[in-house]
């Protein structure tokens, strides 16, 4: 029965980045949901008896998110609502499925890195038909409605089993209940050389992949363990559990350090990789040698036509702005153009839609292609396998190699969370302010060159965005990256990032944090970050 429900609008319903994140408190207020998925069909046209995907990480208050998702979608008309058995969908997962079915979009839900639990947060993210993170334009449209929406739709109905496979009916729609690895495995079976990475586990390539209690354990045990034969105990917090067994599912160097200590151990594996809440994220170290996501798209691009599904070479390549420069010099060399974007990965959907790019990559642990519409944290440690298969050589070697032709890079940022709202812009207006000044002058001894408040012009559908992050460059290819996060929940996150580019003549073995040292103390010295935030270190160094 369809029952029309009057409701009053929650402040602040804002989408961000990667769709609406709240503490989980926040989302079960009475309505919550209701009010802003409404919103989201509220914001779309045409999508009567149309397909819906939906799925979600399995964090803490996925499957009630979900069950409400469901009616919403079935009063509101849509026609058939695929869902992944038990909520469960990785993230690319369902950018897959949306493309694979041809469905008119779907809902994530989410809040991919951070921490779940009843305190901890939430999210609900909507993709398109192109399996992507919806535009500004439809964003912008979610959050003006949330704030005049009067009712929403549902029905009355029962909740279904999330976990029995097959198809049931709720009010006219059909839901289909699938499994949420299928589709995507035949899409990376596709893509990649499984017999050449079967091989390599045969020869006695050793792997630990750390799937953080989050999303990516089921994907990763069917496909590395089972289907690839890296075996038993390859996959370690396999097991997707609502509150990641206490853990921050952010695939980093202080996160994902259980990890990180077992694959820098002399007698360790020669591979290890993780991935975050929803499986969109991935971290790759080499037996001694972590490897930057910014070199890792690099080095991805460099070597991509030795993977079947891009033997015929890359179109473009496209990294976020603060992500390193190195994939630049990859994309200079292939003759091919590399795009500089906002930070999130909304900006690359046009790119590759219009096949302008074929890799992607953000400095915050995301690496994707043209193959889906979202990164994908299990594809990029494919990719890595199949380049390892290949060209028979470790994950060091390969980086040193890299670098030996290209330069290095030096990469780290720098994150201060939950700063005081009010103190971060102040600071970011700070060094808005000092912009115009700075072009000729050295600080630190680093002459600047250009700075700039980055501002994307879209080449293909001609939109602007601006604001979105403060840029000193410096001389030589060293540069200061200045941005507020638009993902974080409590107060305001200061992101830092900071590069030093050394030619292949220069040092290339250094520890980053030491190459980096002098640009660090400047990047903290140049905003005043003690003075205006109280902080003397950052809480986060990746
Ligand atoms: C962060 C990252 C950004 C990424 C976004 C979503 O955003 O910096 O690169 O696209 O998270 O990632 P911010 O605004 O907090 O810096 V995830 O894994 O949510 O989907
Ligand atoms: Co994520």
């Amino acid at each position: 029965m369809l029952r029309i429900v009057e409701t009053k609008p929650y402040p602040d319903q804002k989408p961000g980045t990667s769709g609406l994140r709240k503490k989980v408190k926040v989302f079960q207020q009475p309505g919550y949901v209701e009010n802003f998925v409404q919103s989201v069909f509220d914001s779309l046209e045409g999508f009567a008896g149309d397909t819906l995907v939906i799925g979600g990480d399995g964090r803490y208050f996925n499957a009630e998110a979900i069950q409400i998702a469901i009616r919403l979608a079935a009063a509101n008309g849509f026609g058939r609502i695929v869902v992944g058995q038990h909520g469960w969908l990785s993230t690319p997962a369902v950018s897959a499925l949306i493309r694979a079915l041809g469905a008119f979009g779907g809902l994530i839900l989410s809040a991919s890195h951070n921490p779940g639990g009843p305190d901890g947060d939430f999210g609900i993210k909507y993709n398109i038909g192109a399996g992507g993170p919806a535009p500004e334009k439809i964003t912008d449209a979610i959050f003006a409605r949330t704030k005049t929406i009067t009712q929403y739709k549902t029905l009355d109905a029962p909740d279904i089993a999330l976990g029995r496979l097959g198809e049931v009916k709720v009010g006219a729609a059909t839901v289909a209940i699938v499994d949420p690895v299928e589709t995507y495995a035949k899409l990376m079976r596709k893509l990649f050389d499984f017999e050449a990475i079967r091989g390599l586990f045969a020869s006695g390539f050793r792997m630990k992949f750390d799937a953080m209690h989050a999303i990516t354990g089921p994907y990763a045990k069917a496909i590395f363990e089972e289907e690839l034969g890296a075996g038993a105990g390859v996959v370690i917090n396999g097991v997707p559990l609502p509150s990641f067994g206490g853990h921050h599912p952010d695939p980093n160097l202080t996160y994902a350090r259980e990890l990180y200590d077992l694959v820098m151990a002399p007698d360790g594996p020669d591979f290890g990789a993780a991935s975050d809440g929803d499986g969109d994220r991935n971290l790759i170290i080499g037996r001694g040698q972590f490897i930057t996501p910014s070199d890792s798209l690099a080095m991805l691009a460099a070597n991509a036509t030795l993977a079947p599904g891009y033997a015929a070479g890359l179109k473009g390549i496209a990294r976020s702005m603060p992500t390193s420069a190195a994939a630049d010099r990859v994309a200079a060399k292939l003759g091919i153009p590399c795009y500089e974007t906002p930070t999130g990965w909304k900006f690359f959907g046009n790119l590759l839609d219009a096949d302008m790019a074929t890799l992607c990559g953000e400095e915050s642990f995301g690496t994707g292609s043209n193959h889906i519409r979202e990164k994908d944290g299990v594809w990029a440690v494919l990719m890595w396998l199949n380049i390892l298969a290949k060209r028979k050589i470790s994950v060091a070697d390969l980086a040193a190699e890299h670098w030996r032709t290209y330069g290095r890079n030096y990469y780290t940022r720098h994150d201060y969370d939950e700063v005081d709202l009010s103190a971060g812009n102040a600071l970011m207006d700070a060094l808005r302010a000092r912009l115009p000044a700075l072009p000729g002058q050295s600080l630190g001894g680093y002459k600047v060159q250009a700075a700039d408040d980055f501002a994307y012009h879209d080449p293909v559908d001609g939109s602007d965005s601006k604001g979105q992050g403060v840029r000193v460059l410096f001389e030589g290819g060293s540069r200061i990256v200045y941005r507020l996060s638009g993902t974080g929940t409590v107060g305001a996150t200061i992101r830092i990032y900071i590069e030093k580019y050394e030619p292949p003549t220069g040092d290339l073995g250094q520890d980053a944090q030491t190459a980096l040292a002098d640009l660090i103390g400047l990047s903290r010295q140049f905003c005043e970050i003690e003075k205006r935030t109280g902080r003397a270190a950052p809480s986060v160094i990746t």
